[in-house]
């Protein structure tokens, strides 16, 4: 059988990631294809609800500690994710260990030390990166709302994107998110189906390994 496929949208905070992913999974739905969408962070396991407190400001952790929090909560997954890709269905995943690299890094730690946890996790077969400047970003509703949402580092997270983008660009396509929802979600559905079908007969590899 062909297994699925693994495809992550990435981005600053208000880029569209959800709106997108969320359009592309119901459409692909409609069509009857085999699509599982999920989020990181996944906010209801015990794991997931501490990273909530901690993005709502009502606990606090030290960058060490919550960076590896949030990569438990891509592992606590890990196995589920593997399962759908190899019984045929394609995972959409809005964010994944490159928001976990980026934001750590953001805050000053080394990129190579935040890596390190999420090495061994199903390699992503295509990153989206919906791309807005921080201003654009701010402009749109909600921002300002959680830890991180704040213009300085948001542009510090944009930056590490770029380095990622780089050390990626196999599998990293980066798309300019300034588009309105409606001509963007087109363009992001192509990259979707045309993954889904030249990994098919690839085998899963490994995240920074
Ligand atoms: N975030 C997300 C991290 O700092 N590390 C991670 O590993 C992940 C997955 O959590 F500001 C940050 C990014 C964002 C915040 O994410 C909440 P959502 O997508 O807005 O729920
Ligand atoms: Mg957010």
């Amino acid at each position: 059988m062909a297994r699925g496929a693994l495809i992550i949208f990435e981005g600053v905070d208000r880029s569209g990631k959800s709106t997108q992913i969320k359009r592309i999974f119901n459409q692909m739905v409609n069509k009857g294809e085999n699509v599982h969408l999920t989020r990181f962070p996944e906010r209801t396991s015990e794991i997931g609800q501490t990273i909530n407190g901690y993005l709502k400001s009502s606990n606090d952790l030290s960058d060490q500690a919550i960076h590896l929090l949030f990569s438990a909560n891509r592992w606590e997954h890990a196995q589920s994710i593997l399962n759908y890709m190899n019984n045929g269905t394609s995972v959409l995943v809005d964010r994944y260990a490159f928001s976990g690299v980026a934001f750590t890094a953001a805050k000053g730690l080394d990129l190579e030390w935040c890596k390190n946890p999420d090495r061994g996790l199903p390699k992503p077969d295509l990153v989206l990166q919906l791309d807005v400047d921080e201003e654009t970003a701010k402009k749109r509703g909600g921002f300002g709302e959680e830890r991180y949402e704040k213009v300085e580092f948001q542009r510090q997270v944009r930056k590490l994107y770029s380095q990622l983008r780089e050390e990626h660009s196999d599998i990293w396509k980066i798309i300019d998110a300034s588009a309105s929802v409606d001509e963007l979600t087109p363009a992001l559905q192509n990259h979707v189906d045309e993954t889904i079908k030249s990994c098919q007969n690839k085998d899963i590899e490994k995240l920074w390994i």
